[in-house]
């Protein structure tokens, strides 16, 4: 069993489709072992995409994701990491695949709905940025 980080970006949250996207997450067989509806500040945005620091988008992104509310998970699955990001879809929705989370309901290349851990490594530093081991369950 893998587990992996994913957030409903604000975008969502905004227009009352995080049920729709949580039946997405259970129907295609993830077990969700966190949940939160949090509102993040800019700096704690800003600690999350710190790997995206250099990029143009960057202070724009850390902008949005603070606009407003979102919803933090984990979800555990085999190969939970790839299927998840298989379930989301390509970084913009134009190019993401139909039956995709971002095709269906992504707006933008930025706001485009869902987050999900790109690595091992990335869910290992996301999944403890939000939760602690007593909230896995
Ligand atoms: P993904 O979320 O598909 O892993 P990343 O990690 O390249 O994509 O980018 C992180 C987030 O930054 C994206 N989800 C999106 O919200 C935003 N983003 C990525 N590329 C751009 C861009 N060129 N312009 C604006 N926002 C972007």
């Amino acid at each position: 069993m893998e587990k992996t980080f994913a957030i409903i970006k604000p975008d969502a949250v905004e227009r009352n489709i995080v049920g729709k996207i949580l039946t997405k997450i259970e129907s295609a067989g993830f077990t969700i072992v966190a949940m939160k509806r949090i509102r993040l500040t800019r700096e704690q945005a800003m600690g999350f995409y710190y790997v995206h620091k250099e990029r143009p988008f960057y202070a724009d992104l850390c902008s949005y994701m603070a606009r407003g509310p979102v919803v933090v998970l984990a979800l555990e699955k085999e190969n939970a990491i790839a299927d998840w990001r298989a379930l989301m879809g390509a970084t913009n929705p134009a190019n993401a695949d139909e039956g995709t989370i971002r095709k269906e309901f992504g707006v933008s290349l930025e706001e485009n709905s869902v987050h999900g851990s790109d690595s091992p490594e990335s869910a290992l530093y996301e999944i403890p940025y939000f939760f602690s081991s007593l909230e896995l369950v």
